[in-house]
């Protein structure tokens, strides 16, 4: 076809279609509506399109809901997020060539991550495939390197065991995104298959439990040590094992430090807690990871901004690494003691062979004196502007333990790793690995959707951030997602300016961002409530008037524009030489 589809009428919204029970199958279409239901999917997030017109075709009439994005890369962000918060695979659609291509920042960003999500693309009919059709991309190939599967489907009686298939490989073993290419052919043509219940190939085995005399190995290490940690990544999480490493945490007195993905796996609160390590980690964490002699690293891949360095991370250190993808093992950082497995399952092996506790009271008191030492602290508020962290804090004061903490990237996401205590897993949603300025409003919109009735959702964003995909806002408004999104406005993209200060002179080239729009103008014209903070008078007030407005609203804070974030461990530094300035680099 040339050209999009005309704007469908309101009444022809599949969100107020007549729920008419599990999709029957006639149609390739059906059949992958029919295996999102046999699923359990309750939400879609996507963009229509030609080539995708089928499936949202047969979705008319289903009871699940498609929320329509503004852009398919909040498609797939809010998507990402939904995975996160609920443990379900998230669910983005779009259509072929420019729909697939902008669902790409979202699926690296969730397969660096291991986030559980489905992709569904339109495709060009099978006939045109390789004639450079119009709309035509190769999906399969663009994506292959940021998928832990794609699928390009050609029959449109299995069309449905694709789907579930990607459905139950995105959830299964090390999670991460899947694909289905669909061409159009495919989903038009006629099936008449129910597709069951959601699959992984018979020849997909991820490891349960660790082989039991690497554990005994490994828990005798653990117990004979003096200065013990966990370290937990991740996949702590991903596999649901928060409770056995809290457990086992406690049971041992056994200090606990997070990489960023792991925030809320283990309260921030406890005595035992450290926080989270690495780049801009607090410095008792970093002190702890690189005295360390063993330490229990749970779930993580140790990606660069973990380690620093890797010849001076944790040089004194056994490594006992528990994860469930072989390939994770050494690839960074060398194992003394891989436990290839899941999380929850060796946790609950290390918790019954662990023959008795360390004796580590004096590196747990050594630890305690680091969180004195080097305090998780700013410079006291007093003047205007308005410090970062202060903001951060007014909200976490203001809000509920269980509230959701969605960001951006750059400087304000440090702030809210560092000020916000979270003490619940699934509260932290964030674009880690890839680092994707532009998660921030879509991925509140995907927990939001994701969330029990009663939780919130706080977005903290940076005002370049907001800028790539603001546009999601009239999503939010649309939906009556009640989200409150904080644009910590420093008028810079402030990451790139910090570093521009601390290594390349104060040369601010194309970092300094003074022709933002007024963000709570901007909000009012989406239909959202817009406010506005410029002084420390006025925080107060608008935290809380923004989280009583029942409806998405933007708070637009104009902050210190010369804030750093620190501490700091320069890319590829010694974790336990941190900075706690500028002049320190
Ligand atoms: C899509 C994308 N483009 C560029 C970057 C590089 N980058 C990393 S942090 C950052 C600054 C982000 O600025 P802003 O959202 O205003 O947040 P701030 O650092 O000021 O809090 C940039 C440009 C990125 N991470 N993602």
């Amino acid at each position: 076809m040339s050209g999009e589809p005309k704007q469908a009428p309101a009444e022809a919204d599949a969100s107020d279609a007549a729920a008419t029970g599990p999709t029957e199958v006639e149609t390739g279409a059906d059949a992958v509506v029919r295996a999102l239901e046999n699923a359990g999917v309750e939400h879609l997030f996507g963009v229509q399109g030609g080539a995708i017109m089928p499936v949202y075709d047969a979705l008319y009439s289903s009871e699940m809901t498609h929320v329509t994005m503004a852009h398919e890369q909040g498609a797939a962000h809010a998507a990402d997020a939904y995975g996160i918060v609920s443990g379900d695979p998230g669910v983005c659609m779009a259509t072929s060539g420019p729909g697939a291509t902008n669902l790409v920042t979202g699926l690296a960003d969730s397969n660096m991550d291991s986030d559980p999500v489905v992709a569904l693309t339109g495709q060009v009919p099978t006939d045109f495939v390789g004639s450079d059709a119009f709309q035509e991309t190769d999906t399969v190939g663009v994506t292959g390197p940021i998928t832990k599967a794609n699928f390009f489907s050609d029959d449109p009686e299995s069309v449905g065991t694709d789907v579930g298939t990607a459905f139950a490989l995105a959830k299964r073993g090390r999670q991460g995104p899947t694909l289905v290419d669909l061409p159009k052919d495919v989903t038009k043509g006629a099936a008449s298959e129910d597709p069951g219940e959601p699959r992984t190939p018979s020849t997909y085995s991820p490891p349960e439990t660790a082989a039991p005399e690497a554990v005994s190995e490994a828990t005798d290490v653990l117990a004979a040590a003096d200065r013990p940690v966990i370290l937990a990544g991740g996949g702590v999480i991903k596999a649901e094992a928060c409770e056995e490493l809290r457990e086992f945490a406690v049971e041992h007195e056994i200090p606990v430090v997070t990489t960023m993905p792991a925030i809320g796996t283990f309260p921030e609160d406890h005595e035992l807690s450290l926080e989270m390590a690495g780049m801009h980690g607090t410095g008792y964490a970093n002190m702890a990871i690189t005295m360390t002699d063993c330490m229990l690293a749970v779930g993580t891949r140790f990606d660069d901004r973990l380690t620093g360095g890797v010849e001076t991370f944790a040089p004194d250190a056994e490594i006992i690494h528990v994860d469930i993808d072989a390939a994770e093992i050494s690839k960074n950082v060398e194992a003394d003691y891989p436990l290839l497995g899941d999380a929850k399952a060796v946790l609950e092996q290390l918790a019954t062979a662990m023959p008795r506790s360390p004796e580590a009271d004096e590196w747990r008191e050594q630890c305690r004196e680091w969180k004195q030492e080097y305090p998780m602290d700013y410079a006291a508020p007093e003047d205007d502007p308005v410090k970062p962290q202060y903001v951060v804090e007014a909200f976490d004061s203001a809000t509920a333990d269980d509230t959701i903490v969605t960001t951006g990237v750059g400087q304000h996401q440090m702030w809210a790793c560092q000020y916000w205590t979270y003490t619940e897993p699934r509260t932290w949603v964030s674009s880690h690995g890839l680092g994707a300025m532009g998660y921030g409003v879509p991925s509140a919109i995907g927990a939001k959707l994701a969330a029990d009735d009663d939780q919130e959702v706080v977005c903290f964003d940076g005002d370049g951030s907001f800028l790539m995909t603001c546009q999601g806002l009239s999503v939010a408004v649309r939906e009556e997602l009640d989200i409150t999104i904080v644009v910590l406005n420093n008028a810079a993209i402030g990451m790139v300016r910090q570093w521009q200060d601390a290594f390349f002179g104060q040369r601010h080239m194309a970092s300094e961002y003074p022709w933002v729009p007024d963000f709570d103008t901007l909000a009012e014209a989406f239909g959202a409530r817009g406010f506005r903070i410029e002084s420390y008078d006025e925080v107060e007030s608008v935290v809380a008037e923004a989280l009583e407005y029942d409806g998405p609203s933007v708070v637009d804070a104009h902050i210190d524009p010369g804030e750093n974030v620190y501490p700091m461990v320069p890319s590829g530094g010694d974790n336990g030489l941190f900075a706690l300035a500028e002049d320190q680099l």
